[in-house]
């Protein structure tokens, strides 16, 4: 799974990867600095077993702190978009091709009002961000009808004279973006419309068809960045009573890129997430640096956080519904066969059978599957298994891992 920093250019996704990420990502106050993607690793926070199952764990691909498992998972920082970029204005459809393999969107908009609608700095307030999260729903969907609308065509003529499946078709066409059947198949299934016969579709019906596919594909939450500057508290409002559907995350990227960087150096003690921080070398610090500090003090005793750990773990875990699993060798040990105690977790979606989980491993373990056993309970499961928040698995399969 990847989750993709969307938005209009110029309103802080660099720095929201970047805080997240701690990659390195050109930011700068003006429109179109990101042209290539920026791909990267954060992590969502979700309850490890060790302290249910009174283990001391050894994590190989996670960390464990406290009884809480950082998980890592991938973003892509892309382009801006500025309004009518399907039709080729900024760097037109640049920014939604490398889009396609993600599989949720972070949308980070400017909630203090201060980039313009071609994403130079305005007066605070000049800008309604209600807008830009309308006009970016907007690009999207009008991506996807102009990628089904070219083929409609061959689509027909596939259905109507060669007999073949509308819905093996839609899949064919939709599969780069990461479309999946079950997404097509929930779209066809919510409006008796799309039951006539293809031929008889109307633009309008294939428009509403993209928006319901955009919908249920690429689930997205709002981070409503730059928090920090007053004019956002009154826009933060208007987008949550605006965008009921969406989780609207109040955010300062600029504050959490500097608290994990000061983090970093050892000058103050916090994790992502954290409700607030603590100054440890003082005496390190300048005059502007502790001014600095205690403003994001302040914001985040207002918001809560820095919202940018919250808007990671929104969308991972709320909306596109990922869950831990612990995958061991040793069911009795909870071990892996190096003696690692819960070396892995897996984020897996809710829904996944123990077989998915064997193919997330390796394919060999899927494809030889034979039973799994549930190391909590120790009893034994099949392939059709639906996987639980914090199962510990044992997979059993005829073909062991190569290599
Ligand atoms: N006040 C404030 N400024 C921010 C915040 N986040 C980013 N900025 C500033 O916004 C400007 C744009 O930041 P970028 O991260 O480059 O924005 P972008 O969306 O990646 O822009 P493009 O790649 O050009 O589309 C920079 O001057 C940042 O310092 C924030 O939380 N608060
Ligand atoms: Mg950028």
């Amino acid at each position: 799974m990847i989750a993709g920093v969307v938005g209009k250019t110029n309103v802080g996704k660099s720095t929201f990867f970047s805080a997240a990420t701690l990659a390195p990502a050109k930011i700068s106050n003006v429109p179109f600095t990101t042209i290539e993607p920026n791909r990267g690793v954060a992590s969502v926070r979700v309850r490890c077993v060790c302290k249910e199952l009174g283990v001391v764990d050894n994590p190989r691909n996670s960390n464990c702190i406290n009884g809480i498992r950082w998980v890592p998972v991938e973003l892509v920082d892309v382009a801006g978009l500025v309004p009518d970029a399907h039709k080729g204005r900024g760097l037109g459809n640049k920014f939604l091709d490398d889009l396609r393999q993600a599989d949720g969107f972070i949308h980070v908009v400017d909630a203090s009002g201060s980039t313009d609608a071609s994403g130079n700095p305005c007066e605070p307030g000049a800008r309604d961000p209600v807008e830009d999260v309308k006009f970016l729903e907007h690009e999207i969907t009008m991506w996807m009808f102009q990628i089904l609308k070219k083929d409609w065509d061959k689509i027909v003529k596939g259905v109507l004279q060669l007999k073949e499946d509308l819905l093996g078709l839609l899949c064919n066409r939709l599969a780069g973006l990461m479309v999946s059947k079950k997404h097509i198949l929930s779209a066809l299934k919510s409006d008796e419309s799309f039951s006539k016969r293809v031929d008889q579709w109307s633009d309008d019906d294939i428009m509403t068809f993209v928006e319901r596919i955009r919908k249920i594909s690429k689930p997205m939450v709002i981070a409503a960045n730059k928090a920090d500057i007053p004019t956002a508290e009154e826009n933060i409002k208007r987008l949550k009573a605006e965008f009921k559907d969406y989780t609207v995350i109040p955010c300062s990227a600029e504050a959490e890129l500097a608290l994990r960087l000061a983090a970093k150096k050892g000058l103050i003690s916090y994790m992502p997430g954290d409700k607030t921080f603590e100054i440890i070398k003082r005496e390190e610090l300048t005059e502007r640096q502790k001014l600095g500090l205690a403003k994001i003090k302040d914001l985040m005793e207002k918001w809560g956080s820095t919202g940018v750990q919250e808007a990671i773990e929104a969308i991972y875990l709320k909306e596109l519904k990922m869950i831990p699993v612990f995958p061991v060798e040793d069911a009795g040990k909870f071990t892996d066969h190096k003696g690692n105690v819960l070396p892995d977790v897996i984020l897996v979606q809710e829904g996944a059978t123990a077989r998915d989980l064997a193919y997330k491993i390796h394919t060999d373990l899927g494809e030889g599957f034979l039973f799994a056993i549930n190391a909590k309970s120790g009893q034994k499961v099949g392939e059709g298994y639906v996987l639980k928040e914090g199962d510990v698995i044992k997979i059993v399969s005829a073909r062991g891992i190569k290599g």
